[in-house]
């Protein structure tokens, strides 16, 4: 992506503006529709979103990166399952990851549709991944993008 000085996707194009970053990307949404809120109202539930979408991007994704591109991919596999073994712990008895359905939740999303091209099996080894992944993948915004 010749728009990205780092020459990844996602690009956002918005008028004159370039923005990359998925999370810059998302939040950038956020702000500028913000009928629909993805992000809780409460300083301390932000920052718990922001952390949570700290974790998926820089701990869950570049391990599915190393794994899908075979890069010392015994290690990221390791990597990985402590990941989700802490992520499933998080989602223990909650619908969410924090308070209501937001940012942290949809950052989810891209990686559990690809789970199989990251050789990740999501089954009762992370029980609430499953019911979490099966729940986000089923929303209405959501089921017709797959
Ligand atoms: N931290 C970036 C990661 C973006 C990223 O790694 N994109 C991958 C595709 S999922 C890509 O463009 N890879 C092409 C490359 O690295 O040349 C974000 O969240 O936007």
């Amino acid at each position: 992506m010749k728009q990205n000085p780092y020459g990844k996707v996602p690009v956002l194009v918005d008028g004159d503006g370039v923005i990359y970053e998925s999370a810059v990307i998302n939040e950038y949404l956020e702000e500028k529709f913000p009928q629909v809120q993805l992000m809780p109202a409460d300083l301390l539930e932000r920052a718990k979103v922001r952390i949570w979408i700290d974790f998926l991007n820089t701990r869950v994704h570049p391990a599915a990166s190393d794994i899908a591109h075979n890069r010392a991919p015994e290690k990221a596999r390791e990597r990985m399952r402590q990941h989700l073994l802490a992520l499933d712990n998080a989602m223990a008895g909650k619908d969410y990851l924090v308070e209501h359905y937001s940012l942290a939740d949809i950052t989810f999303i891209p990686f559990y549709t690809r789970r199989e091209r990251y050789g990740t099996v999501i089954d009762g080894t992370y029980p609430n991944l499953k019911r979490w992944g099966e729940a986000l993948s089923a929303r209405p915004q959501v089921a017709p993008t797959l």
